[in-house]
């Protein structure tokens, strides 16, 4: 990558790809790059299942990994499934939601969907600007006599107001589930997340600290739900020919399972790595003009799986302007969870003023920007990111301009 001078210059001589020069990356380098364990312990494990034969149907892989995380995680079940989206939607379900459930509409689609897909409405709560989790009075405006749950969602692994949430769903009797998809390995003041809530449930998609290429699990403290959990995720079978249950194929397979146990082994050096990454991008983003790294809160752990800034109104140039210039130079960052998922269909048609109860919602969606960190990224690569960023800070009215004749010569 170029060395780059903060002081503004002629055009031609800001060494930013939008103005020709090559861009800071030969290959794209994007948010989400799979963590990737022990390639040889990984293959070892590929031909004992091939060697076995046994390919799913809750194999010997997918019960030690089980075993692990609830281990890890300090509750007396895990349950891996497909994916986190079918984890959300087999609890959901499992719990015997109905009506209207409160979620936050900053978070990925999947956790509206999940409700949606089984005709249960998404009543879309505001966030906490400083943690970017469910703002509990929020969500205690939003009940009505048809709500009957709230699905919090630690957000970049921070995790949601635990304890408010669960003294307000046990005064409105309601029940109240996590969705953990950023949150494995995080602590809440010392104790793992996955123990709170009724149940939580994790990803393990190929973009997640721990990855099962696609995967997830449902951790839970509760006997008689774990058990649901797992009749419904395979077709409900309680034997040989025996259904008991109406159910569906929620499982993991053995080649996932051994993905995850691998993966899990390396799940400490990877934390550690993306805390240092995270460490530098405040060193070298310090003191930008309207440009922040978000802040965790020292009383827990995150899994720094994330790297997100925020753009503000201070800044010389908008969120959007400086992902132009990002793309243009082959970092690919991102505009997590743009634009809300309150404006995603089928919400944004169904409920066309939510936004207007979103204030902060609403605002963090114009502001996030989410930069790649991970094991393919080195130190170097972290600091040439946050110099392509100065540079173009430094440059602003320059940057602006070029970009809007680029946008006006390709439309
Ligand atoms: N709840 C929350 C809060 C979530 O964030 C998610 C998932 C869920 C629930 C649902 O869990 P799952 O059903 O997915 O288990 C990604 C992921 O697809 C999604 O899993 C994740 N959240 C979300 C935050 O991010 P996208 O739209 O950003 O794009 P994707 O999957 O194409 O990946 C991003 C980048 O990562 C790619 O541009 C390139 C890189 N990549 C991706 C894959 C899959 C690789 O380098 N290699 C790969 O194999 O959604």
């Amino acid at each position: 990558m170029k060395p780059t001078d903060m002081r503004p210059q002629p055009e031609s001589a800001v060494e930013l790809a939008i103005f020709g020069h090559p861009p800071a990356c030969a290959e794209a380098v994007h948010v989400g790059r799979p963590n990737i364990g022990d390639r040889q312990r990984f293959l070892t494990r590929l031909n004992d299942i091939l060697d076995r034969r046994w390919l799913t149907n809750r194999g010997d892989y997918v019960i030690e990994l089980e075993q692990r995380i609830a281990e890890m995680v300090g509750v007396r079940h895990c349950i891996l499934v497909t994916n986190g989206t079918i984890g959300l939607e087999l609890l959901i379900r499992a719990l015997d939601l109905r009506g209207e459930v409160i979620v936050p509409a900053f978070t990925f689609v999947a956790t509206a969907h999940a409700l949606q897909w089984q005709e249960i409405t998404p009543v879309f709560a505001d966030i906490d600007p400083d943690t970017h989790c469910l703002d509990v009075r929020s969500v205690e405006a939003a009940i009505t006599p048809r709500t009957t749950g709230i699905i919090g969602v630690h957000l970049w692994g921070q995790p949601c107001a635990v304890e408010e949430l669960a003294a307000l769903a046990r005064r409105h009797k309601l029940k109240l589930m996590y969705d953990a998809a950023h949150a494995f390995g995080c602590t809440h003041e010392g104790r793992m997340i996955g123990g709170f809530g009724e149940a939580e449930v994790f990803s393990f998609h190929a973009t997640k600290i721990v990855n099962t290429f696609e995967g997830g699990a449902i951790v839970t403290d509760n006997d008689a739900l774990a058990e649901k959990l797992r009749l419904m995720q395979n077709f409900g079978f309680s034997g040989y020919d025996r259904v008991v249950y109406l159910g569906t194929n929620g499982k993991m397979s053995e080649v996932s399972a051994a993905m995850g146990l691998t993966n899990l082994e390396s799940l400490d050096e990877i934390v550690e790595l993306n805390r240092a990454h995270y460490q530098l991008y405040r060193q070298h983003l310090a003191d930008l003009p309207g440009v922040s790294v978000f802040e965790y809160d020292e009383r827990h752990r995150s899994n720094h799986q994330y790297i997100v800034t925020m753009v503000d109104d201070e800044a010389p140039l908008t969120r959007d302007e400086l992902i132009a210039v990002l793309h243009a130079e082959n970092v690919i960052a991102r505009r997590y969870f743009y634009p809300g998922v309150h404006r995603m269909e089928p919400y944004r048609t169904k409920m066309p003023d939510a936004g207007q109860r979103l204030p902060h919602t609403e605002q963090v969606c114009r502001q996030v920007m989410i930069l790649p960190t991970g094991p393919s990224l080195s130190a170097a690569d972290v600091a040439a990111v946050c110099r392509i960023i100065r540079t173009a800070l430094a440059n602003a009215v320059a940057v602006r301009t070029r970009l809007a004749q680029t946008a006006q010569s390709t439309s």
